[in-house]
């Protein structure tokens, strides 16, 4: 009896110490690992290979990441982008930068502004059901703007799972971007069955038309 009483009054204090905790904690934040993966179908993780995780938040203002990658180059500069499909990933977002120490980490804190929700309505993945986003880990000099300019793989982390990011305002940027937003008919390349509706912004609206994307609701 004494031990149950002592169970109870453990379990009442554990509980009385972690609620406030759990109260104050983030219900926003979410976690992603990047893997080394076998850069060829089907993109197997690379046993004992390096690994990263993210933190980062899917709603706010702003996209606020810490990620923590292991088993990389020492020395070596990285960067974390968010990586639309397809080819060369044009319109990717950098999430933010690091060196690898000489242990092989690489520790990255970083607030970005992504003007938008992520997957932007560009990416091939925004036609997925559910749509996501690739969150990749590369090497500094392989991107140059909004762009891919190489392909070294090997070198590179890649997302265990897509995500998404739901940006609720500008941010610091004192645009009104997030409130320049024109209803499409979002028409998948090559996957004309896959036709939605989406909401862009207004300077998205002619790449959309370029490539097949109507005015209004589907
Ligand atoms: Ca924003």
């Amino acid at each position: 009896m004494k031990k149950l009483a002592l169970l109870f009054v453990i379990t009442f204090i554990v509980g009385f110490v972690a609620a406030p905790a759990m109260a104050a904690g983030n219900s926003k934040v979410r976690h992603l690992y990047l893997y080394e993966k076998s850069c060829a179908d089907p993109w197997t993780i690379v046993p004992g290979g390096a690994w990263g995780k993210m933190k980062y938040n899917k709603s706010g203002p702003t996209l606020d990441i810490v990620f923590n990658g292991h088993g990389l180059e020492p020395g070596w500069e990285y960067q974390l982008i968010y990586a639309p499909d397809p080819w060369p990933q044009t319109g990717l977002i950098h999430l933010g930068g690091g060196t690898a120490n000489k242990g092989g980490q690489v520790h990255i804190a970083a607030s970005t502004d992504t003007e938008g929700d992520l997957p932007i309505a560009t990416d091939d993945n925004a036609g997925l059901i559910p749509p996501g986003a690739k969150i990749w880990l590369v090497l500094e000099g392989d991107t140059d703007g909004g762009e891919m300019t190489a392909w070294n793989c090997s070198d590179y982390l890649f997302e265990s799972n897509l995500i998404t990011f739901v940006d609720t305002g500008d941010g610091d940027d004192d645009d009104d971007d997030d409130n320049d937003k024109v209803t499409i008919c979002h028409i998948p390349p090559g996957n004309p069955g896959k036709a939605h509706t989406i909401t862009i912004s207004q300077d998205a609206v002619p790449a959309h038309l370029a490539h097949g994307d109507t005015l209004g609701p589907c």
